[in-house]
């Protein structure tokens, strides 16, 4: 039998994206990975997201979805690791079956399962505590203290190496990028302690070409403030 997984040629990739959501490190590992693919933005501030035509493609109505050659991938860690597997000589994440692999993996299962809710729990308690007004408040409070203590992990981890796993960038750095961006988001700023590495390691993503031109891309959908402490950042 003909199994399309054994094809050598990578399938025709679309990556369905919201400006400055989650999805831009998909967005972001896609241009690195020097593939050919397709960006497609569904604006979730617009609720572009929740319309039908959508929900065929990604049911759940959340960002990001990657079309790959009909089948339709959603969640970062599996799409992060499924991009990077595709194009292995431009090493964006570890081999199966090394510890640094592992250790990728923890951080992705980490970023999406414990920082990502923390963020989702100060911008949209409701998620978490319903309409109730009190337990709105408790919620968003809480998550801002947790919040803090996985910025300041962030932070060391990031004082000991410039990248994520170590010397060089994966796809982990993509995912910590947009939870850099994310920090510097009103709801949250005053809360977070200083991080002068983690400033640092976005520093160096934006150095990166690729970081650039997917950031120019999606700021002509939708504007979105970058980083204050790098004002003349020049992209595209
Ligand atoms: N666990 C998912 C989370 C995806 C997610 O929460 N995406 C947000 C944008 S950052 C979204 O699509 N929100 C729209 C909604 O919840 O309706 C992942 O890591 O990909």
């Amino acid at each position: 039998m003909n199994n399309p997984e054994s094809q050598t040629m990578p399938p025709a990739l679309t990556l369905y994206y919201s400006p400055r959501a989650c999805s831009l490190a998909s967005h972001i590992a896609l241009e690195e990975s020097g593939l050919t693919y397709r960006a497609v933005s569904v604006d979730i501030r617009s609720g572009e997201n929740t319309q039908p035509a959508y929900r065929k493609i990604s049911p759940s109505g959340i960002v990001p979805a990657l079309d790959a050659g009909g089948a339709i991938i959603t969640e970062s860690q599996a799409i992060l690791t499924y991009v990077a597997d595709l194009a292995p000589e431009i090493d964006l994440i570890p081999r199966p079956g090394t510890r640094t692999r592992a250790r990728a993996h923890e951080w992705m299962n980490w970023l999406s399962s414990t920082l990502h809710v923390r963020y989702r729990s100060v911008f949209r308690p409701q998620a978490y505590a319903g309409e109730n007004e009190s337990a709105v408040g408790a919620v968003r409070e809480h998550a801002r203290l947790k919040l803090s203590d996985a910025v300041s992990e962030i932070e060391v981890r990031l004082a000991q190496q410039p990248y994520a796993l170590g010397s060089t960038f994966s796809v982990v750095d993509a995912y910590l990028f947009v939870f850099y961006l994310w920090s510097h988001d009103e709801r949250v700023a005053a809360a977070l302690p200083q991080r002068p590495h983690y400033q640092a390691h976005a520093a160096r993503l934006l150095e990166r070409p690729a970081v650039r031109s997917v950031l120019a891309r999606e700021r002509t959908v939708r504007a979105y403030d970058l980083p204050p402490e790098f004002p003349t950042i020049i992209l595209g």
